[in-house]
């Protein structure tokens, strides 16, 4: 499946139908009185968050989106359809900015989480609605209201309880594609990932979801390699996973490097708590790895875990790690909601 995480689609919600004039005639029923019925409402725009989608690709062959208008009302007390909505379907984790791609208009982070981008117009009313004791002939009834038209960017943030970050090469694909289902693309050569993927790895009967990103480099948060474009998908993690190639240059400036990029970046990245591995254990020698550790030890101000995706040496410790970091989090945000709401044990 191919991937888009940024979309700029136009939206426009149904006009109202007009409120319709009309008086019954029958026969032999004199001063049948004013029975035009009113306008159905237009159909809203609404973005709908569902489960299963991790891409945006769909918006990019769908541009335009527009809900049906009101049918107008008729004769006979008839009031006119209401306009079905048009409904956008994405992916958990979506963003909706205005047109200036600053002003946030949803959040959608939960599956089912639905919000109204645009109201449709409101139906007329009939000339049967204005009917009084002093003019019980009426002949005016009102147009419906027009819909609104309006341009929107979708932007997803995959939301993900764990990210890898790292430089290009570091084992990052390898590492998820050993601990989850997930298939990424894995090789020797720098910028093999080119779109975040995503894993669910089963630890000790739980779960979590683990988010592979393309490599960063130094750079990155001016543009160079891919950038630091994909970054925004560690927004919502938990904690962060930080791959140091033990077999390449000195785990200290590998580090550092990452570090640098992710402080760049802001939006919290660098407060993130962090899990720092030095990767390919099973091709560096004990020596080689007790001075990388001691390098990386020192520059991290933590003890890195050492692993190695292909014989899985300390895979299973990192994911402990990882997921009790995640568990901590998960329920901090849970006593704070509880407080939020007021709730007392
Ligand atoms: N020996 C050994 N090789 C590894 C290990 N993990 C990854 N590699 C190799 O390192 C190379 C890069 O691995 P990837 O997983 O594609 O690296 P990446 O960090 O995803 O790279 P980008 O997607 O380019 O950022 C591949 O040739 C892997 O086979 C490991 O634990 N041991
Ligand atoms: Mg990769």
């Amino acid at each position: 499946m191919k991937f888009l995480d940024e979309a700029k689609v136009y939206i426009r919600s149904g006009d109202g139908g007009n409120g319709c004039v009309s008086f019954r005639r029958e026969k032999f029923i004199e001063f049948g009185g004013p029975n035009g019925g009113d306008g159905g409402k237009g159909g809203d725009v609404v973005a709908q968050a569902v489960d299963g989608l991790n891409t945006l690709i769909d918006y990019r062959y769908q541009q335009h989106i527009a809900a049906k208008n009101g049918r107008g009302g008729m004769g006979k007390d008839r009031h006119g359809a209401n306009g079905a909505d048009a409904v956008l379907k994405v992916p958990v984790g979506t963003q909706i900015y205005e047109e200036d791609g600053e002003t946030l208009i949803a959040d959608l982070t939960e599956a089912g989480e639905s919000a109204v981008l645009a109201r449709g117009g409101n139906g007329g009313f009939g000339n049967a609605h204005f009917k009084t004791s002093t003019n019980r002939a009426p002949r005016h009834a009102n147009p419906g209201q027009p819909g609104a038209e309006l341009t929107i960017r979708l932007r997803l943030k995959l939301i993900a309880d764990a990210g890898i970050v790292g430089l290009p090469n570091a084992g990052k694909s390898t590492f998820l594609a050993a601990v989850s289902a997930a298939k990424p693309k894995i090789a020797d050569y720098p910028f093999t990932t080119l779109h975040p993927q995503l894993g669910v790895v089963e630890i000790d009967g739980r779960e979590f979801v683990l988010a592979d990103l393309p490599g960063l480099i130094e750079g990155a948060h001016g543009g160079v390699g891919l950038g630091d474009r994909f970054l925004g998908h560690v927004e919502r993690c938990r904690v962060l996973l930080h791959l140091v190639d033990g077999t390449a240059a000195p785990a200290d400036q590998t580090y550092k490097t990452v570090r640098a990029e992710l402080s760049a970046y802001g939006h919290g990245l660098a407060d993130k708590p962090e899990i720092v591995a030095l990767s390919k254990a099973d091709s560096i020698s004990a020596a080689d790895i007790k001075r990388q550790v001691t390098r990386l030890k020192r520059a991290a101000k933590k003890e890195p875990f050492v692993v190695s995706a292909v014989t899985g040496e300390g895979v299973q410790k990192v994911l402990r790690a990882l997921l009790g970091v995640i568990e901590e989090t998960r329920q901090g945000s849970g006593r704070r909601n509880a407080a939020h709401a007021g709730w007392r044990p």
